[in-house]
């Protein structure tokens, strides 16, 4: 379903089985080195989620080889797979014709306790305008959409739950958004996990 202009939900992408394997990979990526770490954004604070990188490393507000602002280590590997997943996740949302031409190259995990979340932003440090493939682990969370050209009301609200998928693409692609707020006990019991993890798949655009 069309969220917002570009933005499409497909509740239930991944099956259990499958959430079951990408938990347990993004918890061999959360092991150091370039593990698990607390983003300390210019202004001097930190956000409440906490991150881990494949491919490329994100700090506000850029891209780097190696953890900058965590253990100095090279970044984790960005797995063939996951850019397989990136592909299907594109086709199945938005059709064949929108499958990038450049291959993706990052994924950005988030892990959000009970009581973290995400404040309105863009996502403008990518190079390219190949759409985000966001999955979503665990707890339900609230995600918003700001006004398509701010990060003001009027929002629209989306409850994202576990195993959805979100595609980003078109005019969404730079839109503004968050996440205000969690909703705690809400994970499918079996699939083991506290909180809510979300995985990003993006196209840096650099080029080696
Ligand atoms: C999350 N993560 O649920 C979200 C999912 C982040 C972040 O926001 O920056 O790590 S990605 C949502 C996204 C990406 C690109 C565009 C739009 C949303 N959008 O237009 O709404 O942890
Ligand atoms: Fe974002």
């Amino acid at each position: 379903a069309e969220a917002a202009p570009g933005a499409v939900h497909v509740p239930d992408w991944l099956d259990p089985e499958r959430q079951r394997e990408m938990l347990h990979a993004c918890r061999e990526w959360a092991r150091p080195p370039a593990g698990l770490r607390t983003v300390r954004t210019p202004g001097g604070g930190t956000m409440t989620a906490r991150q881990v990188c494949l491919g490329w490393h994100w700090y506000p507000y850029a891209y780097a080889p190696t953890v900058v602002d965590g253990d100095g280590t090279s970044v984790k590997p960005f797995p063939d797979w996951l850019g397989d997943l990136a592909g299907r996740a594109v086709s199945d949302a938005l059709g064949a014709d929108a499958v990038a031409q450049e291959p993706y190259d990052i994924a950005l995990i988030n892990f959000y306790d009970s009581d973290a979340g995400m404040g309105m932003h863009r996502d403008a440090d990518e190079k390219s305008d190949a759409p985000v493939v966001s999955l979503s682990l665990g707890d339900t969370c609230v995600f918003r959409f700001g006004n398509p050209a701010t990060r003001a009301r009027p929002y629209t609200d989306v409850e994202l739950r576990s195993g959805d998928l979100f595609v980003f693409g078109g005019p969404s692609r730079l839109a503004y958004h968050g996440v205000p707020r969690v909703h705690p006990g809400t994970a499918p019991p079996e699939l083991g996990l506290t909180g809510r993890l979300n995985i990003t798949l993006r196209v840096s655009g650099i080029r080696a």
